[in-house]
């Protein structure tokens, strides 16, 4: 007997091996091992407007302002670890036979939590690249020193993640929609569900016929939508749920 949660039945049932699952994690996700979330009432958003820092023109008017703002978030995540959510997703993908794990997040916890082929749709914030040559850098070493760094071939190195306007990595979205559409089964955790074409997954889950569940501390864009709604935090929620695997 769990009493941490309360589950529906549909949803009991379907916490068995053979069904697919998806899940589609968010900033809320990280948010229990110190990652600030970008909206709400502690988003970084509230310091900082997201089209001064997050978008490319933002990073040719003031590279040094980008740049400064994705040092001090990769600062807060080198000396953090992943939490109880992220491990009980470890858990998740040791138990169904066909899981996969969709993120947001541009941190690499799921990953650091032991998660395998996690397909992470905004990029990785530890990852570098040439705005010129493309050239991706796993880290600094080859470019010349400065803030942002500069490529040898004289452009400026920029954070291998995405901004609005930009084009996620085709593999990596063709994949989420095709799995998305096929599971019987999807969370979305932790994301306030707001950004596209993310934002869409859990409604094509739902639409190709799957059982939609969120997992969230409060309301979302798409509680309306979804099966069932699991109020809380991810940390606590989600290990709960691993005791009622079979
Ligand atoms: C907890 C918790 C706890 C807290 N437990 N829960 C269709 C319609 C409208 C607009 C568009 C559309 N298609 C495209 C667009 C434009 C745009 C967009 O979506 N805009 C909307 C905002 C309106 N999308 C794009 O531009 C995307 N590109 C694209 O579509 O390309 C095609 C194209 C190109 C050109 C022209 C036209 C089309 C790219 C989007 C890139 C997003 N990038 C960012 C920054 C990444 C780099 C970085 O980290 O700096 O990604 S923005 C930011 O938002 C980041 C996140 O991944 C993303 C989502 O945020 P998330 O994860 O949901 O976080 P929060 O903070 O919003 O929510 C946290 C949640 O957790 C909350 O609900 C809390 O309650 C909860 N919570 N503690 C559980 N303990
Ligand atoms: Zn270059």
């Amino acid at each position: 007997m769990n009493e941490k949660i309360t589950i529906s039945d549909s949803l009991r049932s379907l916490l068995s091996k053979k069904t697919k699952v998806v899940v589609l994690t968010g900033a809320g996700i990280s948010a229990e091992s110190g990652v600030p979330t970008f909206r709400g009432k502690d988003g970084l958003w509230k310091k900082f407007r997201p089209e001064e820092l997050a978008t490319f023109d933002a990073f040719m008017a003031n590279p040094k302002l980008v740049w400064e703002w994705y040092e001090y978030r990769r600062k807060i995540i080198e000396e953090i670890e992943p939490n109880q959510g992220h491990l009980a997703l470890v858990d998740f993908q040791n138990y169904f036979d066909k899981f996969n794990l969709i993120t947001q997040n541009v941190d690499g916890l799921h990953h650091k939590a032991g998660s395998k082929n996690v397909v992470e749709l905004h990029g990785n914030i530890r990852r570098n690249k040439c705005i010129r040559c493309g050239k991706i850098y796993e880290s600094l070493e080859g470019t010349i020193e400065g803030t942002p760094p500069r490529c040898p071939c004289g452009g400026n190195i920029r954070p291998d993640v995405v901004w609005f306007g930009e084009m996620l990595p085709q593999d990596a979205i063709n994949h989420a929609f095709a799995v998305s559409s096929e599971c019987n089964l999807f969370f979305s955790i932790g994301t306030s569900a707001v950004v596209h074409p993310a934002a869409s997954l859990p409604l094509i889950a739902k639409r190709a016929g799957a059982y939609v569940v969120e997992v969230n501390i409060s309301p979302t864009e798409i509680t309306h939508l979804v099966d069932e709604s699991l109020f809380g935090k991810a940390g606590e929620i989600l290990p709960s749920l691993v005791k009622f695997f079979k």
